[in-house]
This record gives structure tokens, sequence and C-alpha cells, in this order.
């Protein structure tokens, strides 16, 4: 799927909005659209940049895929539930007893749902109910719990989740932990069969003053999704007794009622909220990794233009004092790097700028640019010097310089070409306090040196 074919769809959207959806949506429609088109516009500010080299698209292709996803999901009004609890609490049956039909496995084995797998909700396809079953949770420590429930919230508008008695610790954290994803949630007692009346009364009074600030008191049900069969005796024509097995039918009525009565009222609007809450953690996420690989690229042309510099200085040796004014070289990383960051520069900027970080160089050095300098460059170098190693000496200052000269010139366009409050003169005192000089040096020289061997 290409960026484009994503773009014209938001374009289409946020122009023309689902005047069907509209009409059956009436009071949720300006939030879901609103929510839509913020998410949108973050989103196309992101996409639009220039500097977002082709290879960064590409690593987001996945991510952009899953936006497209969602907004396909909220065009259809869908609501994705999801079922979360320990394991064996009934999850898998709870999910089947709602959709109506075995969608999922059921097993008295610990760990029967083992990938959270997805079915669509058959009897409730107006309201586009989705549900989504997952693996239970106390098998897992307490950062994988986490994780689930963050990846669960995420693929999900509401989730219900199912205890089969009075909560443990473990599941009172991740109940704590899906509420602060900020999902509605259903608190679903379930295997109430196995109470009599009073008692479960009795437990879900103790769940609802457990999940007190998590859960509303309204959603705090029973179910019984999976009862066990009523077992009778019965005589038959010849009096011979037999134990007969009776179905017991599942009891989800409840709990339907409460996820219906929120799909309806609020589906759309929950959907579009939370795709809002996804695509503004997704757009953090895709600055964050363009900034990565900003950085990532910025490294290497630095780099590159360090050691075309080191050894184009080794080969012909220049006066220390000239370093800064060979600044062509400078000039033209300094260029590529204001693309790598999406604020291009002209020539003649670039040379200014080269000119404005190498002044303040100058200033910051003065005298330590000289003989101190090349007597780090030499440092550790045994005596007798060769003209390869003098030469190599040179060429390792003039990387550095580079260095200084490269991060510098970042540093301004990471803050959109700005040196901020501060100014040149401290920006780039900065930068030369942050490098370890001497391990650049030492770096530069062997690196040189091996290319200078090699020729
Ligand atoms: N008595 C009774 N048993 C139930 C009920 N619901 C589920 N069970 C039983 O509980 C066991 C576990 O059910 P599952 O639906 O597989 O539970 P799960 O939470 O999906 O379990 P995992 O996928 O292993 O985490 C099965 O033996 C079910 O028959 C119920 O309402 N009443
Ligand atoms: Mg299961």
């Amino acid at each position: 799927m290409s960026g484009d074919t994503l773009w014209q769809r938001l374009r289409g959207w946020l122009v023309k909005p689902d005047a069907q959806d509209a009409a059956t949506a009436p009071a949720a429609a300006p939030v879901a659209e609103r929510a839509q088109a913020r998410m949108a516009d973050s989103l196309r500010r992101l996409l639009d940049d220039p500097g977002i080299p082709p290879a960064i698209r590409a690593e987001l292709a996945s991510d952009f895929g899953r936006i497209e996803n969602m907004l396909e999901r909220l065009q259809r009004g869908e609501l994705h539930v999801a079922v979360f609890g320990r394991v064996s609490a009934g999850k898998s049956a709870l999910g089947n007893a709602l959709l109506g039909r075995e969608a999922f496995a059921v097993g008295v084995l610990h760990g029967t749902t083992t990938q959270a797998e997805q079915a669509a909700l058959d009897e409730a396809r107006e309201a586009g109910l989705v549900l989504i079953d997952t693996p239970g949770i106390n098998e897992l420590d307490g950062e994988a719990r986490e994780r689930l429930a963050f990846e669960v919230a995420e693929v999900s508008d509401l989730v219900i989740f199912v205890a089969d008695g009075d909560l443990t610790r473990d599941e009172l954290d991740a109940l704590k932990t899906l509420a602060a994803t900020q999902r509605p949630l259903l608190l679903a007692l379930n295997k109430a069969d196995r109470y009599a009346p009073a008692e479960r009364d009795a437990l879900l009074a103790q769940l609802r003053e457990r999940a007190h600030g998590l859960v509303r008191d309204d959603d705090v049900v029973s179910a019984a999704a999976r009862p066990t069969p009523q077992r009778r005796m019965e005589t038959d024509e010849h009096g011979r007794e037999h134990l007969r097995e009776l179905p017991a039918p599942p009891d989800v009525a409840a709990l339907r009622e409460r996820l219906l009565a929120i799909a309806r009222r609020e589906g759309k609007t929950l959907s579009a909220l939370n795709a809002g809450l996804y695509a503004s953690r997704l757009t953090d996420q895709v600055s964050e990794r363009i900034a990565e690989s900003r950085r990532r690229l910025a490294d290497k042309l630095i780099r590159n233009y360090c050691l075309a510099k080191g050894v184009a200085v080794a080969l012909n040796p220049i006066p220390v004092a000239d370093l800064l004014a060979a600044a062509g070289m400078d000039a033209a990383m300094v260029l590529q790097l204001s693309r790598v960051y999406g604020l291009p520069l002209t020539r003649a900027e670039s040379g200014k700028l080269v000119a404005v970080i190498s002044a303040q160089l100058a200033a910051l050095m003065g005298a330590v640019w000289g003989m101190q300098l090349v007597a780090s460059a030499l440092k550790g170098v045994s005596a007798g010097l060769s003209v390869l190693v003098t030469a190599a000496a040179q060429g390792a200052l003039a990387w550095y310089a580079t260095v200084l000269i490269g991060r510098a010139a970042e540093r301004y366009l990471v803050a959109g070409k700005s040196w901020g409050e501060l100014g040149a003169k401290r920006a780039v005192a900065d930068i030369v306090a942050g490098l370890d000089r001497d391990s650049i040096l030492r770096e530069a020289r062997e690196e040189i040196l091996r290319r200078l061997k090699s020729r």
C-alpha cells in the first residue's frame, strides 16, 4: 500500500465525511469527524514533510497500514471488544457465547488460547461489533502482562475483563493497567452457575468494591458462558434409572445488554477517540523514528566527510592554522546535512554557516588549536616519526575539525535553523566539550593510516 493511497483516502474523508454514517449516528458524528480530522492532520504533516527520506517512508509503511485499517474500521463504525483475564476464567467461552457460535477454542487445559484471535460478532453485525480473544494473563510476569494489556487496548475500543471469582492481586493490577489506557471496561463475573444466587450477589458486590474507580458499578455484571450441564436421574418405561445430562444454555444477557447499549450509544465516538489516541501515540513514535534515522544518516555523512578530508589533508598537508579556512568540503557536508534534516540550505547559506562555526571554533581554541592539538594528535606515537605518521596526525586534525563543524551544524539544523537562546558561541562550546577529542583523534589517525597504507 502506498502513502499516496492513504492520503488520497484521508483527504477524501476529510472533505466529504460519509453521509450515511452521519445519518445513522448524528450525535457522535461531529466528535468522530473531529478526531479523524485531528489524526489525519498530524499524520499529513508528518508524511508531507519533504525531509523524510524514502527509506524512512518505506520503514513506516506498516504503521501507516495500521492507521489505514483503523480508519477503515472507523468508517464502518465497528466497535472492537477485547476479552481479557486470567487463564481459564472462560474468556473464549464468553466470546463464543456473545457471538452465538464456537469461534474460539475452549478448553479445560490451562492456556488454551495462546494468541489473540479475532472473529466477527455475527449477531451484532449492524452494530458492527468485533470480538477479540486474548491469552490468559497469569502465566505472564508483570511486564509482559502490561505489554499485553497495552497491545489489547490498542486494537480494541472496549475491554471485557473476565473473572471467575474474587480478583487476585495480579488481576487487579491488570485491571488498573487497562483502566489507564482509557478504554471503557466491563467486569464480568463468569461461571455464575457455580454460585447460589445470594453468593453470586455477594461476590458481585465485592467485585464492585474492588474495582471502584476503575469500572462503573453498572458495568460489573455476572455471566455464565458455558454452564456445567445439569445432571438428572430419569426413569424410563421399564422402570430403569438413567443419569441424563441436560445441556444448560449460556447466560450472557446482562453482559450483552451492557455491551450493545455502549456500542449503540457510543460506538462511533469511542472508535474515533481511540483511533485518535492511537494516532497521537503513533505520531510520536513516527517522529522519534524519523529523528533516529536522520541521526544515523547524519553520522554516516559526517564520518564520510571526515575520512575524505582527513585523507586529503594527510596526502597534502597544510598548515594547522589553515585547517579551518579550508572550508569548501565542510560546506558541501553541511549542505547535505541540511537535506537530511529536511531544511535544505543554499550553497551560500551553508558556506556562511561553516564560516560562523569556524569563527567560533577559532575563537574558542585560539592557541590551543595550534601546538597542543598537534601534540594530542601525535600522542602515543612512538619516536622516529615517519612522514606517514605526521601526515596522518595532520589528517586527524582535519577530521576532528570536520566532526566539530558537522556536529555544530547538525545541532543548528535540529533546532530548526537556530542557535537557540544562548547563541552560536555557547552551542559550539558545548559541542567541543561534549566530544572526546583524544579518542576521536586516535580513531581518525588509525583510520587514515590504514587508508594511506592501502594506497
Ligand atoms: N461452570 C462453568 N464453567 C465454565 C464457564 N465458562 C467457561 N467454563 C469452563 O472454563 C474452562 C475454561 O474456559 P475457556 O473459555 O477455555 O477459558 P479461557 O479463559 O479462554 O482460558 P485460556 O484460553 O486457557 O486462557 C472450560 O473448561 C470451560 O468449559 C461457565 O460459565 N461456567
Ligand atoms: Mg481462551
